[in-house]
């Protein structure tokens, strides 16, 4: 038999006040840590209490809404040319250890796996030279990639996978947030040029930005400071989506590698006009466990999740309100209703004899569904259907004859407001210092400081030293000139920074 050990080698805050006021989900910012502990399982998303730290097991609707999201991505990737693929899970040491800065960025966080004897030994191949379990999958597929590319007409090369990486984390872990076993999707892509690179590194960037987009998840795209750039790479590109603790939570990444890796691996390939030169890679990630947080976290309000309806496990569950003598006529009444809506919309019929109606209601809102539909004596009688929406308690009654048209209306104003929402939020969390104490007071009250800066590295490290987050980079997707002088040396600002706790 052949036991496979792994063992690691080398190796609320509140808001409060005001920002709070006004939105939903008050507790989410008062106590962050209780409130999601607490709706992991009763929304049904994770449960915590694998015996493993920083592992996890993802229950029905969390795993419902990460397959939606992979899916959804996968089909934006594939559409750009990206070719799905599986590669294995564990790199060999010597593969591992090529990249100088990749094995230093990554040495102290990697689990190895090798052969256990009969009696509990380690012994084979892996007790010498254990194999590496794959924290992410440079090293596993460029020897691949090198054997793949040899002429120009190989170019571009597009790969992705959706899989599991596993990273030791030593920081305190949390379910979703910071996992030892990162349920995610990777690409990987190879070019002719530098130019093509950069062009394709901001198709990626779309690529991420819509899948966000469309889940109404709140981001600034950063470029990260070099010192916080990937293990290996040129720069890096991140999106951090905003927490109710005011730790961003970095949901994707996307990676400018060079020819860093093409060099050690030998990523060659014929050019068009003769001669060999090195390959421009890309690597991309998409943490589909922080997405999920983001999603949980973000619109959620104090009785748990609100799913955006797009990926809702259930969109729409309908109770009947029985009333003494007209059980019946409440119980066809929903029976049709129901019967409109199947194969339309996820829909449930909540027809439990022994539970009420108050308890359904609250059984639904804590499991995130974004709307309910009340069939009650009088809707029996009228032929009506009353559509309540999660997002802001609004109940319309509507006739079964146009109840489709009714959900579908319903549920898209429900994405705009959870969308136009947690934008909001973001804009009144962003916050812009003029003075290193300002930018400090910022970030130890939960929110995202945005500093006037002079482009040089030593002034983000006073900052960062200073203001006591992390610099989180600035932005990408525009151009943010800056007028006024830098927050830190008081020269010219070039753009602005974005300082933040993170997780
Ligand atoms: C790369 N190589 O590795 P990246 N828990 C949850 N999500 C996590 C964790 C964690 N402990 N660590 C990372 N992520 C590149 C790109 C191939 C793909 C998620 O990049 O190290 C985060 O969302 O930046 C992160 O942005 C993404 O994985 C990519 O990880």
């Amino acid at each position: 038999m052949v036991i496979i050990f792994i063992y690691g080698v080398w190796g609320g805050f509140g808001l409060g006040g005001p920002i709070a006021t006004g939105k939903t989900g008050v507790e989410k910012f008062r106590n962050f840590s209780d409130w999601f502990d607490g709706i992991l399982l009763t929304a049904r998303l994770a449960d915590t209490r694998y015996p493993v730290k920083g592992f996890y097991v993802y229950l029905e609707q969390g795993w419902f809404v990460i397959e939606r999201v992979r899916r959804m991505l996968e089909e934006l990737l594939e559409a750009d040319g990206h070719l799905p693929m599986y590669f294995p899970l564990v790199a060999t040491l010597e593969n591992f250890s090529r990249e100088a800065e990749h094995i230093k960025g990554f040495m102290g966080e990697v689990f190895a796996v090798g052969k256990l004897s009969l009696g509990g030994e380690r012994e084979g191949e892996g007790a010498e030279a254990p194999l590496v379990l794959r924290p992410t999958s440079e090293t596993i597929m460029y020897p691949m990639f090198s054997l793949w590319v040899n002429n120009h007409a190989d170019l571009p090369l597009k790969v992705h996978q959706s899989c599991a990486v596993y990273r030791y984390e030593t920081k305190a872990t949390r379910a979703l947030y910071r996992v030892r076993e990162i349920p995610w999707n990777e690409a990987h892509t190879v070019h002719a040029s530098r130019e093509e690179a950069e062009s394709q590194l901001r198709v990626a960037v779309e690529i991420y930005r819509r899948v966000l987009d469309e889940l109404g998840i709140a981001y600034l795209i950063l470029r990260r400071p070099d010192f916080d750039k990937f293990a290996g790479a040129e720069y890096s590109v991140a999106f951090d989506a905003w927490n109710p603790d005011g730790k961003v939570n970095q949901v994707a990444t996307v990676h400018n590698l060079g020819t860093n890796f093409a060099r050690v691996f030998e990523i060659l390939f014929e050019r068009r006009e003769g001669g060999k030169e090195y390959g421009w890679q890309l690597c991309y990630g998409f943490g589909y466990s922080r997405v999920l947080a983001a999603i949980v976290a973000q619109h959620g309000d104090d009785l748990g999740p609100v799913f955006p309806p797009l990926v809702a496990p259930v969109q729409v569950v309908i109770v009947p309100i029985p009333y003494k003598g007209l059980e019946g006529p409440v119980q066809d009444h929903a029976r049709r209703v129901y019967e409109v809506l199947r194969g339309r919309f996820r829909v449930t019929l909540d027809d439990r004899k022994d539970v009420t109606p108050g308890e359904k209601y609250y059984y639904w809102e804590r499991r995130g569904v974004p709307l309910r539909v009340e069939v009650g004596p009088r809707e029996a009688q009228r032929g009506e259907a009353m559509l309540a929406r999660r997002d802001t308690g609004e109940r319309v009654a509507v006739e079964v004859g146009r109840l489709v048209d009714g959900v579908s209306e319903a549920l898209r104003k429900i994405t705009d407001n959870l969308r136009d929402r947690t934008w909001g939020t973001l804009q009144e969390l962003t916050v812009t210092v003029r003075t290193p104490e300002e930018g400090a007071r910022v970030v130890s009250e939960g929110k995202i400081c945005r500093a006037s800066w002079c482009g040089s590295e030593e002034c983000a490290l006073q900052m960062r030293q200073q203001m006591g987050g992390e610099v989180r980079g600035y932005r990408f997707d525009i151009e943010e000139t800056s007028g006024e002088p830098c927050v830190y040396c008081g020269s010219s600002g070039r753009t602005y920074l974005y300082i933040a706790r993170a997780y």
